[in-house]
């Protein structure tokens, strides 16, 4: 199964390659120079998840398996990759590959150089938004010149996706910003979402501080900002993170306690990552294994079921649903099933989040 990605922008030298770093375990090169990665960097992380965990417990499953999101540590952009300033167009294309965005802003003074001299991580937000505007505003410009050749023969569908795809350019001139959630028809949607704009992408802003929460006190401006947008930010210390990833649990805590700072930013990204894909989990849970799985919110049973075998999807005949909650209380299947608590369902079901699951078919 592929899991859908994450790519991490920013200005260089703001920490994306150090909290890529603490993401993972793979050793990505993080030095104090502005193209240092240029090539992405791509890794694949466990989704922190406490219910599988407690399943897993209860049923002393051998096996635990974890749905995985992945992260791609996508090289700095400069001011001016719209025009191919430092690589920006390879950059810019990597983005647009992408599921999401985590845009890292530097609140971190230290002693590493910044590109723009001074820190400054509204500013920086700017920049970098502009960049991504400018070369969806690009995308756009070539497309209507399509469009307009089109549209003349009388095609009606270039009519309408002329229309829309005029209406974006304006937005974008106009300094507003694309949201899909705007647009009800299926139709315009589906034209919106082809176009795979950068600034259609969910995204999270990371502020970044260093271990000095001095730092802090100039990002309430900056968190105004993100919330006036509707976005949604995560507070990371990122060295920190990277520093104790590899420490016991033992030596973490005296860490902690030295810099008095409370850790957790990276799995509250993880999660939030989630969250921003609009994705839920379901389970399958068994002495052999307990499993979670992603799906897209609104999801009907086969599909859910596709997602574990294309037979499951293709010989669907319903689905046995025991909810989370009722699980844990019940202890097990069995006494969940006495208490009444399986119920079965049928292809038109929408899977819940938290839905434990055993598919019935026949190919
Ligand atoms: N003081 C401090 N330095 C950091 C922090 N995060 C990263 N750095 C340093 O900044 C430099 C650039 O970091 P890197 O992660 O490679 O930035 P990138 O260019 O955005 O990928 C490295 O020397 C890091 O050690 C931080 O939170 N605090
Ligand atoms: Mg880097």
């Amino acid at each position: 199964m592929s899991s859908l990605s994450c790519g991490i922008v920013g200005l260089p030298n703001v920490g994306k390659s150090t909290i890529f770093c603490a993401l993972t375990n793979a050793a990505v090169e993080s030095a104090n120079y502005p193209f240092t990665t240029i090539e992405p960097n791509i890794a694949v992380v466990e989704v922190p998840d406490l219910r599988l965990n407690k399943l897993a417990k209860l049923l002393s499953s051998k096996k635990r398996i974890s749905t995985t999101l992945k992260f791609v540590d996508i090289a700095g952009l400069v001011k001016g990759a719209s025009k191919g300033e430092g690589l920006g167009n390879k950059f810019l294309g990597n983005i647009r590959e992408v599921d999401s965005i985590i845009h890292v802003l530097r609140c971190f003074k230290g002693d590493t150089t910044h590109i723009m001299e001074t820190i400054n991580p509204l500013r920086d937000l700017e920049i970098i938004n502009l960049e991504l505007a400018i070369s969806d505003l690009q995308i756009l410009e070539k497309k209507i010149l399509k469009l307009e050749k089109n549209k003349r023969s009388g095609d009606k569908k270039a009519i309408k996706e002329y229309e829309i795809v005029k209406k974006l350019i304006d937005l974008i001139n106009d300094n507003k910003s694309i949201n899909i959630e705007d647009y009800n028809e299926v139709e315009e949607r589906r034209i919106i979402k082809e176009l795979n704009l950068i600034s259609t992408k969910p995204t999270i802003y990371i502020l970044n501080f260093g271990n000095n929460s001095i730092d802090l006190e100039e990002s309430d401006e900056l968190k105004k900002y993100i919330k006036s947008k509707n976005q949604s930010y995560v507070e990371i210390y990122g060295l920190l993170e990277s520093e104790i990833k590899d420490l016991e649990e033992n030596e973490k805590k005296l860490f902690l306690d030295e810099y008095n700072i409370k850790i957790g930013g990276l799995s509250k990204l993880i999660e939030k990552s989630y969250e921003i894909l609009n994705l839920i989990t379901y389970y399958t849970a068994g002495p052999e294994e307990s499993r979670a799985w992603s799906i897209t919110r609104d999801t009907k049973a086969p599909n859910a079921a596709g997602k574990i075998h294309t037979d499951f999807e293709k010989g669907f005949i319903r689905a046995e649903i025991i909810e989370y909650e009722d699980f844990i209380k019940c202890g097990s299947e069995e006494e969940s099933k006495s208490k009444g608590l399986m119920r079965s369902e049928g292809k038109d079901y929408l899977v819940k989040d938290g839905d434990i699951i055993h598919f019935r078919y026949n190919v």
